[in-house]
């Protein structure tokens, strides 16, 4: 594939320090064709961080804030992040949308500063259940994607998006990969709209819900799938290696 694969795990409010040795103990000394990273809940950053010289292993953050710096308590910048030695942040998980009322325009304003502070964007999207049945997925997508890109300066930037069906999150139920497939499609040729060829061409798009070691392998065989973008799964470090090893 012309773009380098990526996988990146989403610990969400999971693990702890025990997680955290056995995690990268297992990425020690094994080389991978893909882009790895894990993101763990923010107080376990430094810890994780303290042994990546060892592995290629690289730590993403879960959220950041649309703030540089001053009066907003419990906030933690895209400046701060990239300083601590992080390589990427998710930015609009459907859970931060469903249960921390985030929407489309502070999503646009997190991957400006993430672009900013040299933090890559991966901006998660996707359609729920009834919008699926109700045959609007396109149009949920053109949304967040014009509503949470359009208009930024994208020339020679690395982004990438991940589509996160809200219906096959944590469900066991994955987009099958032809599915999955149809939209990437629809999503890199929205950013071509949106933007151009060269930054759809660029722009890695990444599947997420219910990946396992069992699916992924399917999906990132499918043109327009870049990456995976695992949670359950990556809560055990041997499962998460054997997905991350699908990737070339
Ligand atoms: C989707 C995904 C990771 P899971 O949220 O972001 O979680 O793999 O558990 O469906």
């Amino acid at each position: 594939k012309q773009r380098k694969p990526i996988v990146i795990a989403n610990w969400k409010l999971n693990g702890g320090l025990d997680l955290i040795c056995t995690s990268v103990a297992s990425f020690i000394g094994k080389h991978f064709a893909a882009q790895i990273a894990i993101c763990p809940p923010y107080l376990y950053m430094r810890d994780m961080m303290t042994f990546l010289q060892y592995s290629e292993l690289q730590i993403g953050s879960q959220n950041v804030s649309r703030y540089e710096s001053g009066a907003y308590t419990g906030e933690t910048s895209a400046q701060m992040l990239k300083q601590a030695g992080c390589s990427l942040c998710l930015i609009g998980h459907s859970e931060r949308r469903a249960m921390f009322a985030e929407n489309n325009e502070g999503c646009k304003i997190k991957v400006n500063t993430a672009l900013n502070h040299g933090l890559l964007p991966v901006l998660c999207v996707g359609e729920n259940r009834e919008e699926r049945e109700a045959n609007i997925t396109e149009q949920v997508l053109y949304k967040q994607l014009s509503e949470g890109l359009g208009g930024l300066d994208l020339a020679g930037k690395d982004l990438c998006i991940a589509y996160e069906p809200v219906w096959a999150i944590g469900t066991g139920l994955a987009a099958t990969p032809a599915i999955a497939q149809q939209v990437h499609q629809y999503i890199r040729a929205e950013v071509t709209r949106l933007f151009d060829q060269d930054t759809a061409n660029r722009v890695r798009i990444l599947y997420g819900g219910s990946v396992t070691k069992a699916n992924a392998s399917e999906l990132l065989q499918q043109p327009d799938i870049d990456g995976l973008l695992v949670g359950g799964a990556s809560l055990d470090p041997g499962h998460f290696v054997a997905i991350c090893e699908q990737a070339s």
